[in-house]
C-alpha cells in the first residue's frame, strides 16, 4: 500500500521540508471533545503530527517558532475558561438528595429557599468558622401562637465525616418546605410548631472531607502555637462549656477527641451557642444527628447516672424510633442514655443545650448504618423518610410542653 499514490505525495512533501525552528508540543486530550477542538486548532496554526489512539493519550502537535506561542496561549486561555465555567457549574449545583452536596450548593440553597418562601423561612446567619464560611439556619414555621409557639431544633454536620447527618437535616427542611407550602401536603402537627434548622454545623472539616481526607471529624483550627506535632482541629463535641467539660475528651491536639484551647473557644461552638440560647425558651425539643449507630441517645452524656427526667425523655425517644421503624420495618434503633450505654463524652451539644439552654428535651441521634461513616447515597431518602416520620413525633411533644426552662433545672446543676 505505501507505494499507491495515496501515500506518495505526502512522503515526497516530508521529505523535502526543513524543520529548522520547529517544535513539538505534546498534549494529553482527556475526551473526545477535546482532541476535537485541539485537531481544530492545531490544523488553523501548526500541524498535527499524531493523533491520539485513545483519549488520555498523547497528541503531538508541530508549530513553527512563531505560532508556538499563538499556540499556547489560545491553548491555556481556553483551559482557563474551561475551568472558571466547571467551577461555576458546581457553585450553580443543584440541589438534590441523590447524592451528597457541597458546602456551597447548600448554602446557595438555602438562602434561595428563604427568599423564595419569606412567609414562612427565616435564613438565620449563625457566625462564621475558623475559616471564614458562613454558618447558616434556618427558622421554618408560622410561629402560630406567637412568641409563645413551641419549637423543634435540629442540627447536623458538627463532625464532619458523618455526611448522612447533613443530608438528613437538608432532607427534613425539604419535607418542611413541602409541607408549609401546600395546601394538598400540609399537617397541623408539624405546623404547630416552629423549627430551627442547622444543617452544617462544621463547614470546614465538612469540606475537608470531600477534598482531602474523607475520614476527617474535628473542624480545622490550626494547631496552637508552639504545637510540635503540628495537629489541626478541635473536637466541636468535646468543646461545648458545661458540665462535664473534659470528661471522655483529650488535651492531646492530635487527637479526634481534642476538647480545644479552652471551653467554648471555637467559633462554630460559639455561634451554635449563641442561636440557640437566643431561641431557647421556644425550643422544647433539641435534636443533634450524628452517625453512626442507628441510636436516640438521651441525657447525661457525660456521665452515667441517668438524669431524674430519664422516664420522660426515653418515652418520646422512643415514640420517634418506631415511628421510624414503622417506615422501614428493617430498621431497629436502640434507646439509651449517652454515657450509660454507650461512653462517657462531656462537652457535648445534648448535655449543654439541657443544662445551659434547659431545654427539656435534648437527644443526640445517631443515624444508620450500624457499621459505617460511609453510607451509600441511595440512602439518603430513605433514612430521610425515616427521620421525617420521627419528627412528627417531636413535634406533637414539643408542642405539648410548657414553655421556660426545664423545671429539673435546680437539680441538673446541683
Ligand atoms: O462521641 C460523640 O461525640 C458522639 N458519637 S460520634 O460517633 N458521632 O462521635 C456521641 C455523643 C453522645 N453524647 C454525649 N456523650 N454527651
Ligand atoms: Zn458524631
Amino acid at each position: 500500500m505505501l507505494g499507491t499514490s495515496y501515500a506518495l505525495p505526502v512522503q515526497e512533501r516530508d521529505l523535502y521540508k526543513t524543520y529548522d525552528g520547529y517544535r513539538v508540543i505534546r498534549i494529553f486530550p482527556r475526551n473526545q471533545e477535546e482532541i476535537q477542538y485541539l485537531h481544530g486548532l492545531a490544523e488553523r496554526l501548526c500541524e498535527v503530527m499524531k493523533s491520539p489512539l485513545y483519549p488520555g493519550g498523547p497528541m503531538d502537535v508541530m508549530c513553527s517558532t512563531n505560532k508556538t506561542n499563538e499556540f499556547k496561549s489560545i491553548l491555556n486561555k481556553s483551559i482557563e475558561t474551561k475551568k472558571r465555567r466547571n467551577s461555576r457549574k458546581e457553585k450553580k449545583a443543584k440541589m438534590n438528595w441523590d447524592d451528597y452536596q457541597r458546602y456551597e450548593t447548600i448554602v446557595i440553597w438555602m438562602k434561595k429557599t428563604a427568599k423564595e418562601n419569606p412567609s414562612f423561612i427565616k435564613l438565620i446567619k449563625m457566625g462564621r468558622s475558623v475559616e471564614g464560611r458562613g454558618i447558616f439556619g434556618l427558622k421554618i414555621g408560622n410561629s402560630p401562637l406567637g412568641t409563645e409557639t413551641r419549637a423543634v431544633w435540629i442540627d447536623g454536620g458538627i463532625h464532619a465525616r458523618e455526611w448522612i447527618a447533613i443530608s438528613t437535616s437538608t432532607y427534613i427542611i425539604k419535607k418542611l418546605i413541602d409541607t408549609f407550602s401546600s395546601e394538598q401536603t400540609s399537617d397541623p402537627v408539624i405546623q404547630s410548631v416552629d423549627w430551627y434548622i442547622a444543617p452544617l454545623l462544621n463547614p470546614d472539616g465538612y469540606e475537608y472531607t470531600h477534598t482531602n481526607k474523607r475520614l476527617w471529624r474535628k473542624n480545622r483550627r490550626e494547631p496552637p502555637v508552639g504545637d510540635k506535632k503540628n495537629c489541626y482541629g478541635v473536637d466541636l463535641n468535646r468543646n461545648f462549656g458545661t458540665t462535664g467539660f473534659g470528661i471522655g475528651a483529650s488535651t492531646r491536639t492530635c487527637s479526634e477527641v481534642y476538647w480545644g484551647t479552652a471551653e467554648n473557644s471555637e467559633p462554630e461552638t460559639k455561634a451554635a451557642e449563641k442561636t440557640i440560647l437566643k431561641y431557647k425558651n421556644n425550643i422544647r425539643v433539641y435534636i443533634t444527628f450524628h452517625s453512626y449507630g442507628q441510636s436516640w441517645l438521651t441525657s447525661w452524656g457525660y456521665t452515667s447516672d441517668l438524669p431524674e427526667d430519664y422516664d420522660k425523655l426515653y418515652t418520646l425517644a422512643r415514640r420517634g424510633a418506631d415511628a421510624s421503624e414503622l417506615v422501614n420495618p428493617k430498621r431497629e434503633y436502640i434507646v439509651g442514655a449517652g454515657g450509660a450505654a454507650l461512653y462517657l463524652a462531656g462537652g457535648a451539644t445534648d448535655d449543654w443545650a439541657k443544662i445551659e439552654a434547659e431545654i427539656p428535651y435534648s437527644y443526640t441521634v445517631e443515624l444508620p448504618t450500624k457499621k459505617s461513616f460511609v453510607v451509600d447515597p441511595a440512602e439518603i431518602i430513605p433514612i430521610g423518610e425515616e427521620l421525617w416520620a420521627a419528627m412528627r413525633e417531636m413535634a406533637i411533644e414539643a408542642a405539648n410542653t410548657p414553655l421556660g426552662k426545664d423545671k429539673r433545672l435546680k437539680e441538673v446543676k446541683a
